[in-house]
């Protein structure tokens, strides 16, 4: 007769992410078609396009609403980040667009985030925070080219839902708060 298993919580592998706007994703994908021909590998699809703000990795379901209320506590104004920078990781193979200087917002939205969750026990990454977008993966590299700028109107922040399937991992977009600290609602879509 088979064993059976140890019941496990149910789990979600979330994290905190800027979410490009239609304008702002169209830039990133163009910028990504470019880098792809100087360095090859895989481009990452239009609709994965993000920037990382806090990581939190498997987490039980039961944790959802203390997430939720890490977030609602953030207020940070809205600003623009100017991704300038293109660049890649030899340890990872990650070809990204990445910015060259922080606005002081985005370190206030990160540091924000990360604490509060911290302070509610979630094992968020404490390494530093390199914000960048992932446009290749398993790629050479190359030569760093000078690239045209992609200019980011940051509005907002997302709650996203990291899906892995045959075809490779899905984001979905969970919920989103304003920047300014009110939360705009349940969003069932990216965009
Ligand atoms: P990457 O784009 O550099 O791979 C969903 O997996 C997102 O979380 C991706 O943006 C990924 O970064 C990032 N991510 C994955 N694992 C992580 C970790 N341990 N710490 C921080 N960010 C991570």
């Amino acid at each position: 007769m088979a064993e059976t298993a140890p019941p496990q919580a149910e789990t979600l592998r979330l994290f905190f992410a800027l979410w490009p706007d239609d304008a702002t994703r169209d830039a990133l994908d163009r910028a990504g078609k470019w880098l792809h021909r100087r360095w090859g590998g895989r481009r990452m699809r239009a609709d994965t396009l993000h920037i990382t703000l806090a990581f939190l990795g498997a987490t039980p379901v039961d944790r959802l609403d203390a997430v939720i209320a890490c977030a609602d506590a953030v207020a940070v104004e809205p600003y623009e980040l100017l991704l300038d920078l293109a660049g890649y990781w030899r340890h990872n193979r990650i070809g990204w667009l990445g910015v060259s200087e922080m606005p002081p917002q985005h370190v206030e939205l990160v540091e924000a985030l990360n604490a509060r969750l911290r302070a509610a026990g979630f094992p968020v990454d404490d390494r530093p925070h390199v914000p960048h977008v992932t446009l290749l993966r398993k790629t050479g590299g190359g030569e760093v080219p000078a690239c045209r700028a992609v200019t980011w109107p940051v509005k907002d922040f997302a709650l996203v839902k990291s899906v892995t399937e045959s075809a490779g991992a899905r984001y979905e977009v969970m919920r989103r708060w304003n920047l300014r600290g009110s939360r705009t609602g349940v969003d069932g879509g990216e965009g």
